[in-house]
């Protein structure tokens, strides 16, 4: 340590970025006198997240980081959009390449784990291809990996050595997705740095940017999560995040149904076979969330007296919190095979017969779409 750097204390919190002060216990940044001590220096925050899995929230300014954002346009910058592979339409920042402006993107696919082991990745990355370009995304490289289980990473470290040239790395993606997870993962695989970012598995986690220095005098800079509402990640509360966000591969769970017959997701969403030939659904959600099969049209009924109960969760004291029920119609063409999608949940796999009418019923504001089958 050189001398300067002894009596120079720290700005930022280098677990979340967030700017540091001693005055105010309540607010955000907060650190006490001693914990300046401690090599690295974090937020009295990030040392709870660390050492007891605290959650805490602090909403951070997005208009402040649309700011961050479109100034990196004007940077020579490589980015990288982390993408989570459970919620890919609802974590995509659409419009990025606006942002961008001509430097080169890397989408990561993160949580690949997540998907059953016999998938195949070809596929899967065409299909990610297809997205791209429907979204406009022009993309330099799409990488599939899992920082957590450190799948796919050669390719990744491949793609960022080949693009970077004289660039900083900027890591940006939706909250949650895992952009910390995975920087740490590079730092700690690919250099002798010993700075941790603060990662937890609830959203919102980063709260400023933090830039962490690679040998050669260029920075990788990890970037708070951009608060999509449409997301069921950030719309239940806490206690129901592990029903929304599977941490196991997701086990497909396939129902033959008559038309008439309706699954609930706990008590997070619905989905009806208003009409057509009997046929199979495949639902890909969390393990942890119970799957309930009746009759459409006692459907209305059982919603209404076990809601909080047999339908949870959310529970009793939680799901008022939640904005009322919408249901949203969907008709798929024959031999297609789509995905009914429900951004945080999951998806429901359908093979298209004629005329087959089907329904989600999920909280207001939750995004609903039709794509391609992923897998
Ligand atoms: N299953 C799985 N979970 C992952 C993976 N990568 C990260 N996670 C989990 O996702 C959660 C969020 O990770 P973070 O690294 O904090 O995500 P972030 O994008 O930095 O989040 P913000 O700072 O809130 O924007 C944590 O619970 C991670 O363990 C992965 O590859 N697979
Ligand atoms: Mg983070």
């Amino acid at each position: 340590m050189t001398e300067q750097s002894e009596t120079q204390r720290p700005v930022h919190c280098s677990g979340c970025g967030i700017k540091l002060q001693a005055g105010h216990r309540d607010q955000p940044g907060f650190i006490p006198e001693v914990a300046y001590e401690r090599d690295p220096v974090i937020c009295q925050r990030c040392f709870r997240i660390k050492n007891y899995n605290e959650a805490s929230s602090v909403s951070v300014n997005q208009d402040e980081f649309l700011r961050l954002l479109s100034s990196v346009g004007e940077k020579n910058a490589l980015v990288i959009h982390i993408v989570d592979l459970f919620d890919f339409e609802g974590s995509l920042i659409s419009g990025l390449q606006r942002f961008v402006g001509n430097n080169p993107v890397i989408l990561a696919v993160n949580k690949c784990d997540l998907l059953p082991k016999v998938t195949n990745w070809n596929k899967l990355r065409n299909w990610m291809q297809q997205r791209c370009k429907e979204h406009g995304l022009r993309t330099a490289e799409i990488v599939l990996c899992s920082a957590k289980r450190n799948q796919g990473f050669d390719h990744l470290l491949e793609a960022v050595t080949s693009l970077r040239g004289q660039r900083d790395v900027y890591v940006v993606g939706a909250t949650n997705v895992g952009k910390s997870t995975l920087i740490n993962r590079l730092i700690s695989d690919y250099s002798d740095l010993e700075q941790e970012l603060t990662t937890s598995r609830y959203p919102g986690t980063t709260l400023d940017t933090v830039r962490i220095p690679l040998d050669d005098g260029h920075y990788i800079i990890d970037t708070p999560g951009i608060v999509y509402p449409w997301r069921y990640s950030e719309l239940v509360e806490r206690q129901d995040l592990e029903a929304v966000m599977p941490s196991n591969p997701l086990k497909p769970a396939v129902y033959q149904l008559n038309e008439g017959q309706t699954l609930f997701f706990g008590g997070l969403g619905r989905f009806d076979f208003v009409q057509g030939e009997r046929q199979s659904f495949t639902c890909f959600v969390s393990g942890t969330l119970k799957i309930h099969r009746t009759k459409l049209e006692r459907a209305d009924s059982l919603y209404a007296e076990h809601r909080g109960e047999m339908l949870s969760p959310p529970g009793t004291d939680r799901m008022d919190k939640l904005p009322q029920w919408q249901r949203h119609e969907f008709r798929v063409s024959r031999g297609s095979q789509t995905d009914l999608f429900i951004s945080g949940l999951g998806w429901i796999k359908v093979n298209g017969t004629e005329g087959a009418v089907l329904a989600i019923h999920v909280p207001r504001g939750v995004k609903v779409l039709t794509r391609p089958s992923l897998i």
